[in-house]
This record gives structure tokens, C-alpha cells and sequence, in this order.
């Protein structure tokens, strides 16, 4: 069977022999640049060895094949060299995810270990069937500071993740500063579910982790809801809402009450304001405004609202994403719907915004909504779509999950945690592990030849390296955990 590697790679072929990394065992990377020496030299880390000339007994290379893509890599392990190639930096990146997960896992413990390391002997060609794999954090129902997130970054990138989708504003908060709206943050940041304090990002934090993300190749997709789930800024600036009326803070965790005002011009004045600062802000190519659950918002209003805000996002330069209701309106070419729903009327909606000639993003709250229970005995969480248990997030298929929506129309899969339930990132990995791996490998893998038999296997051989990490993993029965 050959070592346990998730997600699983597209072929595996185990070797014979081992090699073992010992201090001196030198890492090289050629060419050289700032971006490839990076990720050498996290590896080196990694290993307590050091950065040589090429070609070391461990060789990073950018060149091979273009079959490999823009995240593809080969990476061979013998018994005396370990060398990966890759076409791109970001395939260098998910070759080390890969090698991390063949080194014995005390490796990755926090206090200091002492080597050698024993690599399997193995050869791996790995590329994703996903150009999109993703995870959602609901930063508005409860706040999560940079270094949390930073934190869940990590462990996305782990797993190959390679998108993180920051829901930042709702009823309960609004989580980033807008220069030109300086009480959205100051005022609409200022509590959150339950009460708490909240709290909201700099935009110069904001940068920080766009930057901390894009190191580890993870692309930040900004969300700003609307026209629905926008309390906290009516309440922020009453002139937003139609009666123009001041209101208290929400704290509660009801949806769809809460609408912009369509027909007043300074919505639009707001929207392409904010929209501008985040595109400003986003080096990645996409920005989400969500438009979910406007039932606050007339029929025809929300359509007409939706054509609008696609021009705004459209001359920042930026690709618009919306959740599957805004297949409603009348979509551009290339705008992006993410499919969530459970009713049919509505899943149909992703359908008619496919027929426009946008693309999907596959999020079926079923399999992937990662605050929904594991099972009754779980604490944490919502279970209006369900228990969700760790073979329900894992035995799907994103190219068949909706009608009329194939495997060209599919950008990829992402999973959300809303965080209504979710007080700490302890709380957040709780509910996201074990599930976030099996939807990382859903995005990563190709269909054939994977099994929810010989999957359980290679998850529960992760453990050692989850408890390394000190991931609060759940460890579901169903798992046999190593
Ligand atoms: C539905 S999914 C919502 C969110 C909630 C979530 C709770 C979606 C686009 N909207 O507002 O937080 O359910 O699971």
C-alpha cells in the first residue's frame, strides 16, 4: 500500500530502501530566486539541515514536464537522494506538504527532536483535479485574530488548500476597516455573537495575512455580504438602510432580516467604496459579495442590485463570486457562483448562473458545511442541513452533486465554517478536523481510485503529525486513528 499521504496523490509507487536525512544532508534549489530559495529554506528548517549547492542529497528543482501544471510536482525518494521538481513555486510548496507528511511526525513537534528522519523509499507524480480548493472562516459571527488565522492557514496549506474565503462582514460584525467608512470597523466591529467584544482588522493586518496566506500559495477571497446580512452596517450608518433610522448592535444569530436600501444612490456610493478598498487590498483575483438569504430585499430589487454591484466589482478589475442566489440575476460572463443549498429550487439556481457561463464552487452544506454536527453527541455546531459525519464530507462528488452543473463547470470545493457556535479557534479546528481533510482531498484527487475504505485508513495515519501540530482534532470512532 505505500506510505499514507492525503490528499491522495495520482500515482504513488512505493521504492524499495529508505533515505535518512541526517544534519549534513544539504537541501539545494535550482534555479535559485527569492521565491524558490523560500521554500528551500522552510524545508532546511524543517529538517535542521542547511541550504548547498545543487545538487544536494535533498534537490529542489524548478523544470520538468508542463504536464505538471501550476501546482503539479514529482517528487522521488531513494536511498540516497530525495529530489522534487516542479514546474512552478507552487508545486515546489505542495511537494514539501507532501514530504511532511512521509517524515515521522515528531519531526513537526514544537519542542526540539533529534533527527535522523527516515524518508520511505517512494515516487510520487501529483497534480490537482481542483484548480479552486478551499476553506471559508466565518470571522463576523465571532472574531478571530490574525495569528488564529494565520494558524488556520497553516494547516490549510498542509493539506494543499490553496484559497481562503474571509467571511467578513454580517448582521453580528463588520471585520475590516474601510478608510472611507471609518465606523463600519469602529462601531460595526465592536461585538459579535453572544456579546463579546469582536474586534476587526487593520487594513494593514488585513495585508499581513494576505501575505502570510500567499506565502504558503493560499489566495484570499474577501466577502462582504449583501444586500442581505449587513446589520451591522445599517447600524453603523443608518443612512444606509431605508428609513434611515438609527439601531442597536445585533448579537443574536437569526438570518435574513436586514437589507441595503436598493433605490438610494448612497448604497451604491458605499458599495463601489468598499468594494475599491478590498480590491485595492486583494492581490487574488476574486472578490465575493455574497448575496445569500436576502429575504429582507424585494425579488426585483435584488436583482437589479446584483447587475449593479457586478459592474463595480467588474471596474476594480476583479472577478465577482456570490453564493448560488444570485444565479436570480443576470450574470456576466466568468462571475462565479458558490453552490451551498439543500432545496432543489434553489440548487437550480447554480444551474441557470451555469447556463450564463459562470463557473461553480462546489460547497453542498451536507458534505461540507463544517459547522454542522458530527452527530448528536457533538456540542459545537448547527445541524439545520444535518449531521455531517467525516464519510459524509468525504463520499461526494463535486462533478455530480447538482443538475445541469458537470466537471468543466465546477472551479472547485470549499468548505465553510460558519462560526454562530464558534468561540475559539480551538472550537473552529475542533469542527474542521478531521472533515477539512477529506474535502481537501475531494478538491486534490482524481475520483478514480479513491475509496472511503482506503481513505479512513490513510486519515486516521495522520494523527501522530495532527497531534504534533497540537490540532484539536476530533477523533470520530469511525477513524481508525494510529
Ligand atoms: C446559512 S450558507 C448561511 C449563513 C449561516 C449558515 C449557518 C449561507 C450562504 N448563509 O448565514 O451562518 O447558514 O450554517
Amino acid at each position: 500500500m505505500g506510505p499514507a499521504i492525503v490528499p491522495k496523490p495520482v500515482s504513488l509507487t512505493p521504492g524499495t530502501g529508505a533515505f535518512v536525512v541526517r544534519a549534513a544532508s544539504v537541501v539545494s534549489v535550482a534555479p535559485s530566486t527569492p521565491e524558490t530559495a523560500r521554500i528551500a529554506r522552510s524545508l532546511a528548517a524543517l529538517l535542521g539541515t542547511r541550504l548547498g549547492p545543487a545538487p544536494a542529497p535533498v534537490s529542489l528543482e524548478l523544470g520538468g514536464s508542463a504536464r505538471l501544471g501550476d501546482e503539479g510536482y514529482e517528487l522521488t525518494v531513494t536511498s540516497t537522494s530525495i529530489g522534487l521538481v516542479a514546474a512552478r513555486p507552487a508545486g515546489l510548496f505542495h511537494g514539501v506538504q507532501t514530504l511532511r507528511q512521509l517524515l515521522p511526525a515528531r519531526i513537526e513537534s514544537p519542542t526540539v527532536q533529534r533527527g535522523p528522519w527516515t524518508v520511505p523509499g517512494v515516487r510520487i507524480a501529483d497534480r490537482p483535479r481542483f484548480r479552486y480548493r478551499g476553506a471559508m472562516l466565518d470571522v463576523s459571527r465571532h472574531f478571530f485574530t490574525v495569528a488564529e488565522v494565520e494558524r488556520y492557514i497553516d494547516q490549510l496549506a498542509l493539506y494543499k488548500i490553496n484559497t481562503l474565503h474571509l467571511h467578513l462582514s454580517d448582521d453580528q460584525g463588520w471585520r475590516i476597516a474601510i478608510a472611507k467608512w471609518p465606523r463600519l470597523a469602529t462601531h460595526g466591529g465592536s461585538t459579535e455573537v453572544g456579546g463579546g467584544k469582536g474586534g476587526f482588522y487593520t487594513q494593514a493586518q488585513y495585508e499581513d495575512l494576505v501575505r502570510y496566506a500567499a506565502a504558503r500559495y493560499v489566495t484570499v477571497v474577501p466577502e462582504i455580504d449583501m444586500p442581505g446580512h449587513v446589520h451591522a452596517a445599517l447600524s453603523s450608518y443608518p443612512k444606509l438602510a431605508c428609513d434611515g433610522k438609527p439601531s442597536p448592535l445585533y448579537t443574536g444569530i437569526d438570518v435574513g432580516f436586514s437589507s441595503l436600501c436598493i433605490d438610494k444612490p448612497v448604497t451604491y456610493d458605499f458599495v463601489s467604496d468598499v468594494v475599491g478598498e478590498l480590491a485595492r487590498l486583494t492581490p487574488g483575483p476574486w472578490i465575493h459579495i455574497g448575496g445569500d438569504e436576502a429575504m429582507a430585499t424585494k425579488a426585483s430589487d435584488y436583482v437589479r442590485f446584483i447587475g449593479r454591484v457586478q459592474a463595480i466589482v467588474a471596474s476594480y478589475g476583479k472577478r465577482l463570486v456570490g453564493w448560488e442566489e444570485i444565479g436570480r440575476a443576470r450574470l456576466r460572463r466568468g462571475s462565479i457562483v458558490q453552490h451551498w443549498n439543500t432545496d432543489p429550487a434553489k440548487t437550480a439556481l447554480s444551474a441557470r448562473a451555469v447556463k450564463q457561463g459562470a463557473k461553480v464552487i462546489m460547497s453542498p452544506a451536507a458534505h461540507v458545511y463544517l459547522d454542522m454536527k458530527y452527530d448528536a453527541s457533538t456540542s459545537l455546531g448547527l445541524q439545520w442541513a444535518g449531521y455531517t459525519s467525516v464519510q459524509d464530507a468525504y463520499a461526494w462528488d463535486p462533478a455530480r452533486q447538482v443538475p445541469g452543473v458537470g466537471a468543466s463547470d465546477v472551479l472547485g470545493v470549499e468548505a465553510p465554517l460558519w462560526s454562530e457556535t464558534v468561540q475559539s479557534i480551538r472550537d473552529a479546528e475542533f469542527l474542521a478536523f478531521p472533515r477539512l481533510i477529506g474535502i481537501a482531498e475531494i478538491g486534490w484527487s482524481p475520483s478514480r481510485g479513491r475509496s472511503w475504505a482506503d481513505y479512513r485508513q490513510r486519515l486516521g495515519a495522520q494523527a501522530p503529525l495532527l497531534d504534533s501540530l497540537g490540532v484539536n482534532y476530533y477523533r470520530a470512532p469511525e477513524i481508525p486513528w494510529r
